[in-house]
């Protein structure tokens, strides 16, 4: 069986479950987020496990390789960027992600750290606002969870 984390993400009005899966140098990511507004919303994983004062002490995007904001296609990307997810007109986000830059071990695990799920889209770099570089300019942490070793 291979090794799986998981993620319970909570907010004012968002939640969801995301499950991690590592197959090879690949992790699939998958599950759903609802009481999202329709459209695209950031989705990251921030740097820290750390929920003590909300979302907010997550940190920053998970960056150990010291690069620039990028899209989940992109080469200069932090560890940490897997682009958007997509709600419906239910506010639902169905997520079916495979990243081969994340990783359950070695320098880039993710376990221990958040996943934050945005209020607004991640422009992936190109937005040319000021934040585009550093954090896509996603707006605010509409939900967030710390990854843990998922019981299989
Ligand atoms: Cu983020
Ligand atoms: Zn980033």
């Amino acid at each position: 069986m291979s090794l799986q984390a998981v993620c319970v993400l909570q907010g004012q009005t968002v939640s969801g479950t995301i499950t991690f899966t590592q197959e090879g140098n690949s992790v699939t990511v998958t599950g759903e987020v609802r009481g999202l507004t329709r459209g695209l919303h950031g989705f990251h994983i921030h740097q820290f496990g750390d929920n003590t004062n909300g979302c907010t002490s997550a940190g920053g995007h998970f960056n150990p390789t010291g690069k620039t904001h990028g899209g989940p296609a992109d080469e200069e990307r932090h560890v940490g960027d897997l682009g958007n997810v997509e709600a419906d007109d239910n506010g639902v986000a169905s997520v079916n992600i495979t990243d081969t830059i994340i990783s359950l071990s070695g320098p880039h695990s993710i376990i221990g750290r958040s996943l934050v799920v945005h209020e607004g889209v991640d422009d992936l770099g190109r937005g040319g606002h000021e934040q585009s570089k550093t954090t896509g300019n996603a707006g605010g942490r509409a939900a967030c969870g710390v990854i843990g070793i998922k019981q299989v």
